[in-house]
């Protein structure tokens, strides 16, 4: 039987079910999530999305179609999460009880009972897709496709990475045709931002440096930033997109102080770098596109292990 297919069946047996997204949630972990969530409660089932951190407001949207309920967690399902640690505030309590393990991350390293990967597609939402298909009596309604579409066009950068297939833009163009409201999503996602974000955006770029003759890129940003702009922690999203805007860059780096001692970096490569190796080595992982890490130390020392690191690749 094919893997997916066996996924379904299990899913369709299962009740009281909890669906975990990784921290931080982004628009891939949660439209997977909700679009799951929705497609259980369909069927009659109870299901409730356990978020890793509370979600940033703009993405409020994708909980519309879901109805709230309790009871008590039978069985575990988690999606778009790559390892354990990423389930942040709720590793302890789920790390050991996950039945059901959907991710597109190849280095995913969950224990699970049943664990659906594929590498090659370019979101989670891509498999939920396939899989609610799979699911007797799942009909993609327009909660769903709002979803699942959010969640292609956020892990796409609005459908321009190279991750980006012809199956993501086919289970789009039918998520569009079961409503998903795709121009207000892709606004929502990428254009609008608040005053105090463009006010941060103005104060990380004049951090932006160019190292290794101008193949790689870096910005920085602080809390001391984040507090004189007057953001949240969950508008700083999106940033890491632009040091690789920068032409004949080939990496871009953020790297981001989440507490005193300790910085999230994120990488974005062009032209096939391997940023997912390139994160390894500070223990870290991701796509070959865009990965991630977490670096203690002072900012200048975390800038000099970025830059040796990077040397040796590029
Ligand atoms: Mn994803």
């Amino acid at each position: 039987m094919n893997k997916l297919k066996a996924v379904a069946q299990k899913l369709m047996t299962m009740d009281n079910v909890h669906i975990l997204t990784h921290r931080y949630p982004d628009g891939d972990t949660l439209g997977s999530a909700y679009a799951l969530c929705g497609a259980l409660q369909q069927l009659g089932k109870k299901a409730k999305v356990i978020t890793s951190g509370e979600p940033a407001k703009k993405y409020a949207f994708l909980k519309k179609g879901i109805r709230e309920q309790n009871f008590e967690r039978k069985y575990v399902v988690s999606v778009d999460v790559a390892a354990s640690s990423l389930l942040g505030e709720n590793e302890e309590e789920y790390k050991d009880i996950i039945d059901i393990c959907i991710d597109h991350h190849g280095t995913n390293s969950i224990e699970a009972k049943m664990k659906y990967i594929d590498a090659t597609s370019a979101s989670a939402a891509e498999i939920v897709f396939e899989l609610l298909g799979l699911m007797t009596g799942v009909i993609l309604n327009e909660h769903i496709a709002t979803c699942i579409y959010t969640g292609l066009s956020t892990d796409t950068g609005c459908f321009r990475y190279t991750n980006t297939t012809p199956k993501t833009h086919l289970i789009a163009a039918k998520t569009m045709a079961a409503g998903a409201p795709w121009e207000k999503i892709n606004a929502e996602m990428f254009e609008i931002m608040s005053p105090a974000r463009i006010e941060l955006q103005k104060l990380v770029y004049n951090t932006l440096e160019l190292k290794l003759n101008g193949k790689l890129a870096f910005i920085v940003v602080t809390l001391d930033m984040l507090k004189k702009a007057g953001v949240g922690d969950d508008e700083v999203e999106g940033l890491a997109s632009i040091p690789r805007r920068v032409e004949g860059v080939l990496m871009g780096i953020t790297i981001r102080e989440k507490e005193d001692g300790v910085f999230k970096i994120s990488v974005r490569t062009n032209e096939g770098v391997d940023a997912s190796a390139y994160c390894s080595v500070f223990g870290g992982g991701g796509h070959v596109a865009a990965s991630g890490c977490t670096i203690e130390g002072t900012l200048d020392f975390v800038k000099e292990a970025l830059i040796n690191e990077a040397e040796k690749i590029l």
